[in-house]
């Protein structure tokens, strides 16, 4: 542990900071123009776990798995035992549980804002199980996202979505542990372009208060508009006690999924500060699930995960630097320049070197990305692997 009071509380932020890796990163996916097949691809939900096992190992930041459950749990509640196997066997815990009501036939025109009753019901159905799963797996959160929207103007009665939605997701609510969370999750569009039924922040604060006192919002960075200034939304929803969570990704235009810093990272440091000043100011912890949420089509998989996860690191170890007490003085006093300044000399701060003395403390590796590469993983995968993830892009086309 160092000596000088900074540098400690450096070192205490880096033990506590974790971010959640989503299973579905480690998989061949692509785009809706195409998929770009990488041999050392996760094939199964084993290989998943195994993969997100090898990121923890050499980040030693990531212990927990998000899950899919259309993708992760073949056999639904059945496969719940085989997956726990695999969370234990690669030394990683199964994290929040992401229901998947956005690629059945069924939910062409919606799924819990479907205006068929029975499709309705067979959406809250999928998300009761999912529950369940998450109760046998020790999960806390149930995270979901909704496709659901419309294309063209006046084909869908918001209105009435609206209210289906508040119906299921309190029924939902109702069937939720003592400890599990809802978290709620928004997105101004895609795959709906005329009208997303939870677009925005506001929508998803009022279905998430709809549902009852353990639904929380769910941030995604990537599903904002251009220009929205998105720490002021996690500013909001902190002093609302209604932030659960974060899906980390980067994007230049729309929900791209690119890796987290790669456009703006002073922008997740913003958000991070924004937290670390909430905290400090409140002397409340925020209780928020950090997750990655990029699954990449281009990048190694692994390495891009390994990247994500320590840039995350460096930006929230950054964001402790903030001198809150000298900020919170020069806000008051609208010293402009000062208070500015308390951003971007903890911004401009090279944390790299404490970082590298902690992953040396905690028997890391110091360059983490350098271990995983020396490891020979990503061979012996790709020598594992190949001919299956060749195999499947004929399934593809
Ligand atoms: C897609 C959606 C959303 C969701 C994720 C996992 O845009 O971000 O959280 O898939 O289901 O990225
Ligand atoms: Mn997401
Ligand atoms: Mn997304």
């Amino acid at each position: 542990m160092p000596e000088a009071p900074r540098e400690q509380a450096l070192w205490k932020s880096l033990d506590a900071f974790r971010i959640e890796l989503p299973s579905w990163g480690f998989a061949n996916t692509g785009t809706r123009f195409g998929k770009f097949i990488q041999a050392a691809a996760a094939t199964n939900t084993e290989e998943k776990f195994r993969d997100a096992g090898e990121v923890h190992r050499c980040t030693g930041i990531c212990p927990t798995v998000a899950v899919h459950v259309l993708w992760d749990f073949p056999e639904g509640l059945q496969s719940t035992d085989e997956v726990k196997g695999y969370a234990a066997k690669y030394g990683v815990g199964i994290g929040a549980i992401n229901p998947n009501v956005f690629q059945d036939q069924e939910y062409k025109y919606g799924s819990l804002g479907n205006p068929e009753p029975q499709i309705r019901r067979a959406a809250l159905q999928h998300i009761l199980d999912c529950i369940e799963i998450g109760k046998q797996t020790g999960s806390r959160d149930i995270s979901l996202w909704f496709a659901d929207g419309s294309n063209y103007p006046g084909t869908a009665n918001i209105r009435h979505r609206k209210k289906w939605f508040e119906e299921g997701l309190r029924e939902s609510h109702a069937k939720l542990s003592p400890t599990q969370r809802l978290l709620v999750e928004y997105k101004p569009f895609e795959p709906a372009f005329y009208h997303t039924d939870i677009a925005d922040w506001g929508m998803a604060l009022l279905l998430a208060r709809a549902a009852g006192p353990r639904a929380k919002v769910l941030v995604d960075t990537g599903h904002h508009y251009q220009a929205q200034n998105i720490e002021q939304v996690v500013t909001w929803l902190l002093s609302e006690d209604m932030l659960g969570g974060f899906h980390f990704n980067d994007r230049r235009y729309a929900d791209d999924d690119l890796t987290l810093g790669s456009i703006d990272p002073y922008q997740v440091f913003r958000i991070f500060h924004e937290i670390l000043y909430f905290e400090w100011e409140t002397g409340r912890r925020a209780d928020i699930a950090y997750m990655i949420d990029q699954s990449h089509n281009l990048k190694s998989k692994i390495e891009e995960m390994i990247q994500t996860a320590t840039t995350a690191q460096e930006l929230y170890a950054k964001a402790t630097l903030v001198d809150h007490a000298r900020l919170a003085r020069h806000q008051q006093k609208c010293e402009l320049v000062d208070a500015e300044e308390c951003l971007k000399e903890a911004f401009a701060t090279d944390v790299r070197p404490v970082i590298r003395d902690w992953r040396r403390a905690k028997g890391l590796s110091e360059d983490p990305l350098a271990a995983f590469r020396a490891s020979g993983y990503l061979e012996k995968a790709s020598a594992e692997r190949g001919k299956k993830n060749a195999a499947s892009l004929a399934s593809y086309a």
